[in-house]
């Protein structure tokens, strides 16, 4: 890494907010975009494992609106999705009660320690970001400049609660790296200790769903076919519907994983077949081998439709009380803010933007 990094002064001050409570492995951040429809791929490699993480972590849950705007969102629909992401994650088991459930705006902390990140990562750290050059294309020069810093505002979302772990996919992996290269170099220059190195956490399979009409993409809020993913508002008609419509190819199922090599589409609904039956995918193969894919699609339907019809139902009854939603959110954002504001205070009195005594 390139930069200034003067050694971290032995014994630097630091206030004690760190996360410490009896019987706990430390604090989670875990954050998800209200972009567009929550699906099956958010539940399935995410909102199902947090739930999961509950009871051995403190956790904070932070639907990233900030991050949502770096590409253009829609106001009243973005809104919406906050709400109804919020309500997804409380029909799927987050417990708002004994967590906070917050929106990333809602605590201004995030972005003031953003901005002190700005001025802390190298350009040469965000060059380098794959995210950005995926998610930016051929158009890079029309790319919001919110995008590309986009990583330094995720390592903010994470550091201004000093979160010991961090549930990270696959492709945020490189981001929680310069959320801690960006807490080290803080440290460092400023001769403190004030920020810990977050450690990735990794809980159930690496599950990753793709999109219903192409394998190899991967499935997607922002995908503009419907089609392409199974939402977590769907109803069993529309979940039959969009599995009897997925692509697949005109074998039988294969008796083996290896016989899934170049079968992108078998090998993904088997993969959401195996994740919503709790099975390996192996075992997922071995039961399903030989089937035809008309068969096959019709036992995923009736799978996918006993997994997510509670979680349906509970989220119809939440989004018709938005106001609940709010009181819910609103409770989350003062918790947070808590936690992040006493933080964002060492950082101020650590720059100079508050006398240190
Ligand atoms: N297809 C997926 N399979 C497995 N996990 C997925 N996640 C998203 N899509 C899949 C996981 O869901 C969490 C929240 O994701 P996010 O909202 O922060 O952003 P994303 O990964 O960019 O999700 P989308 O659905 O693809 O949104 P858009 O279209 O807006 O980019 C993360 O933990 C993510 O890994």
């Amino acid at each position: 890494m390139s930069g200034s990094t003067p050694p971290a002064r032995e014994g630097a001050p630091s206030e004690d907010n760190r996360p410490s409570p009896a019987g706990l492995k430390g604090r989670i951040l875990s954050g998800i975009q209200p972009t567009g429809n929550i699906h099956l791929g958010n539940y399935l490699g995410a909102i199902r494992n947090w739930v999961g993480l509950q009871k051995d972590f403190e956790c904070l849950f932070c639907i990233v609106d900030l991050h949502a705007i770096t590409v253009w969102q829609d106001p009243q629909e973005l809104t919406r999705t906050t709400r109804e992401v919020a309500a997804a994650m409380i029909a799927a088991g987050i417990d708002p009660a004994a967590n906070a459930l917050f929106v990333q705006s809602h605590v201004p902390a995030h972005a003031q320690l953003a901005w002190v990140f700005n001025c802390v990562a190298r350009l040469g750290w965000l060059n380098r970001m794959t995210q950005f050059k995926d998610k930016a294309g051929k158009n890079r020069e029309n790319a919001s400049a919110g995008l590309y810093v986009y990583p330094n505002l995720m390592a903010a979302d994470i550091l201004v609660y000093k979160a010991t772990h961090v549930p990270v996919g696959e492709d945020q992996k490189q981001h929680l790296e310069l959320a801690r290269d960006i807490a080290q170099k803080f440290n460092n220059d400023y001769g403190v200790a004030l920020f810990p190195q977050p450690e990735p956490v990794i809980r159930g399979p690496g599950m990753r769903v793709m999109s219903l009409r192409d394998g190899s993409k991967k499935m997607s809020k922002s995908d503009p076919s419907d089609f392409s993913r199974i939402n977590m508002t769907d109803d069993a008609e529309t979940i039959a519907g969009k599995v009897r419509k997925a692509t697949t190819d005109p074998n039988p199922l294969p008796d083996s994983v290896a016989g899934l090599e170049g079968r992108a589409e078998a090998a993904n609904l088997l993969n959401i077949y195996a994740a919503l039956t709790d099975q390996t995918l192996e075992q997922a193969v071995a039961e399903q081998a030989g089937q035809q894919f008309s068969q096959f699609k019709a036992r995923l339907t009736e799978t996918a439709v006993a997994v997510l019809g509670p979680i349906n139902a509970e989220m119809k009854r939440l989004m018709n009380d938005p106001a609940e939603i709010d009181r819910i959110l609103a409770k989350g954002a003062a918790k947070a803010n808590s936690i992040a504001a006493p933080v964002l205070r060492e950082v101020y009195k650590t720059v100079g933007f508050l006398p240190a005594v």
